[in-house]
């Protein structure tokens, strides 16, 4: 079986989604594409065979032909075709954001809830890290005890100049913000974010880097240093401090080398780099998932929470103060995996 896949939104990762989806991953092809850049969408199409190109991602979605849809355009347009996607009753893969705002995202909510059943995954990649499932293996085996801390940093080697002091939590660390969610399995209670003297590579006006603090609900503390500028490279720290025990993320997938004098290994030069095989290892579950009548992975419930606690992070950041994080109840349909 083939699962016939509509991308909407040829950009950047909507390409490189395209090229896994077409080259890398089974069970799946890419069968029509569409995005506001009809240009764009053509040019990327040239290299799929036989997809089809529609002119607005309302057409892509009733197609047909296309039995499951990705959703990779600029966040503030993710609701709208999210909603489609529910409505038309078919399983979408929508990349982070699930939408820009706390009230988009219950809409979304209500609509799922109301469907009755799972149709959307959001692209939390890290989620499938060796990596990070390696560290949530370690932490919830309880072989080096309870939960204290977490230190992370996420660190980004530039940004363009479109990216402002904001988007260094809604964009960068909404990642954190799942992976302390999902690593302690339990919702984020509070949220500070601190700033540190600005780095003369950020542009006036911007704060770069962030010290973002996260309260999990049972007192676990999340600290993670965030920056947009930090130049060197794309660095993803993360440890966790347990009562017996810490674990962290090694500093290299590849190899160590060591000569006279100095020890060293590559860091990776962006996010595609660091999270190729994650969002492979993503891809692949979710059209697995599909293919059996179903999805899996981040869920909408997710996405919503990572929305609630970036809004209420861009609050901190404005009243330097710590902000409660207030959630609606969650609806039974997200007590469960998909
Ligand atoms: P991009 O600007 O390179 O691409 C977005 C594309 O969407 C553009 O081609 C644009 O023309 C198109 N578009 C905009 N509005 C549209 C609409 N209404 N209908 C159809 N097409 C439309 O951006 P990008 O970096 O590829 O990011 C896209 C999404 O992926 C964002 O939500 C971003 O947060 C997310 N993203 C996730 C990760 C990750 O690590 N998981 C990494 C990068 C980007
Ligand atoms: C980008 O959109 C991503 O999602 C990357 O994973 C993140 O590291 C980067 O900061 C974002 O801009």
């Amino acid at each position: 079986v083939t699962v016939n896949v509509g991308v909407i939104g040829t950009g950047m990762i909507g390409q490189d989604h395209v090229r896994r989806l077409t080259h890398v991953l089974s069970g799946a092809r890419v069968a029509a594409v569409t995005d506001m850049d009809a240009d764009r969408a053509r040019a990327v199409a040239d290299g799929v065979p036989g997809v089809r190109v529609h002119d607005s991602g309302q057409d892509l979605i009733t197609d047909p032909e296309v039995d499951a849809v990705v959703v990779t355009s600029w966040g503030p347009t993710h609701e709208e075709y999210v909603l489609a996607g529910i409505a038309a009753g078919k399983q979408v893969f929508c990349e982070k954001p699930l939408a820009t705002t706390r009230q988009a995202c219950d809409r979304i909510l209500d609509a799922e809830t109301a469907a009755g059943r799972r149709l959307v995954s959001v692209g939390f990649m890290r989620r499938y890290d060796e990596q990070y499932r390696a560290m949530k293996e370690i932490v919830t085996s309880g072989q080096i005890g309870p939960p204290l801390l977490m230190h992370a940093a996420h660190r980004n080697p530039a940004v363009p100049d479109s990216f402002t002091s904001e988007m260094i939590i809604n964009d960068s660390a909404v990642h954190d913000i799942d992976v302390a969610r999902w690593m302690f399995d339990q919702e984020i209670a509070a949220i500070r974010v601190l700033t540190p003297r600005t780095s003369s590579k950020a542009r006036p006006g911007f704060h770069d880097p962030l010290l973002v603090l996260l309260e999990m609900a049972d007192g676990v503390l999340v600290d993670v240093e965030a920056s947009a500028n930090a130049g060197f490279a794309y660095d993803i720290r993360g440890e966790v401090v347990c009562e017996d025990g810490t674990v962290e993320l090694s500093e290299s997938a590849g190899v160590v080398v060591k000569r006279v004098g100095t020890h060293s290994g590559r860091v990776p030069a962006n996010w595609q780099e660091r999270f190729a095989r994650a969002f492979d290892a993503e891809f692949q579950a979710w059209i697995d998932a599909v293919t059996a009548g179903g999805t899996t992975g981040p869920s909408a419930w997710d996405g919503y929470a990572a929305t609630v606690v970036c809004d209420t992070g861009l609050a901190a950041l404005r009243s330097g103060n710590r902000e409660p994080v207030v959630l609606r109840e969650r609806p039974a349909l997200y007590d469960k995996e998909a």
